[in-house]
């Protein structure tokens, strides 16, 4: 049986990782025989990010997408197989909103906005002892401050999260926009 390792619940989720939010509802769906295994930290993962898979064989594959791609092509595609190609480019825009801009807009969110670190300090971090929560944590906000800076959509302001929010949902849904750069949707 597939071995999915993928980080633990909270918020009354199954994960707190999308990406392995994802890949554990595709597998759900698609009825593909899975044990989930919970992970703290990365250093196991071959790319260094959860989720990743554990075959039968021993075979360790990272990344949502390349995973379901794999699956796809060894177990069949009962969920996406009967789309057009042109629902199949439709699926795929959506997946690159979700994932390469939204996605960042939860991060900041999540981790680096005021009121929303409370919450995720709180439910994530609570039990950790004092020195970790001292020294670990803020390098891990240091880190994905750095990494929400490189990003070109969402820097680390909460007006700036906003405004990417409402451009990319916006885009989504009516491709045009008011002339003056202001989002209206
Ligand atoms: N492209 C990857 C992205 C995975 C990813 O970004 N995982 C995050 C959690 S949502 C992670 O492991 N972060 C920990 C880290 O970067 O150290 C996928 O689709 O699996």
């Amino acid at each position: 049986m597939i071995k999915l390792h993928q980080f633990g619940p909270a918020w009354g989720l199954t994960t707190t990782s999308p990406f392995c939010q994802k890949l554990e509802t595709y597998l759900r769906m698609a009825g593909v025989p899975h044990q989930v295994v919970r992970e703290r930290d990365t250093r196991r993962a071959p790319k260094g990010k959860l989720p990743y898979i554990e075959e039968q064989d021993g075979r360790l594959l990272a990344d949502s997408g390349f995973i379901i791609a794999h699956l796809k092509v060894t177990q069949g595609d009962p969920l996406d197989g009967w789309l057009s190609p042109e629902q199949a480019a439709q699926a795929h825009a959506a997946r690159r909103l979700l994932e390469d801009s939204l996605y960042w807009v939860g991060v900041y969110a999540r981790w680096i906005d005021p009121i929303g670190w409370k919450g995720t300090e709180a439910a994530l971090f609570a039990k950790l002892p004092w020195f970790l929560r001292a020294t670990v944590v803020p390098l891990i906000r240091r880190g994905l401050r750095r990494t929400l800076a490189g990003t070109t959509r969402t820097r680390s302001t909460r007006s700036a999260a906003r405004t990417s929010t409402r451009s990319a949902t916006c885009s989504a849904t009516s491709p045009t926009s008011s002339a003056s750069g202001r989002v209206r949707c």
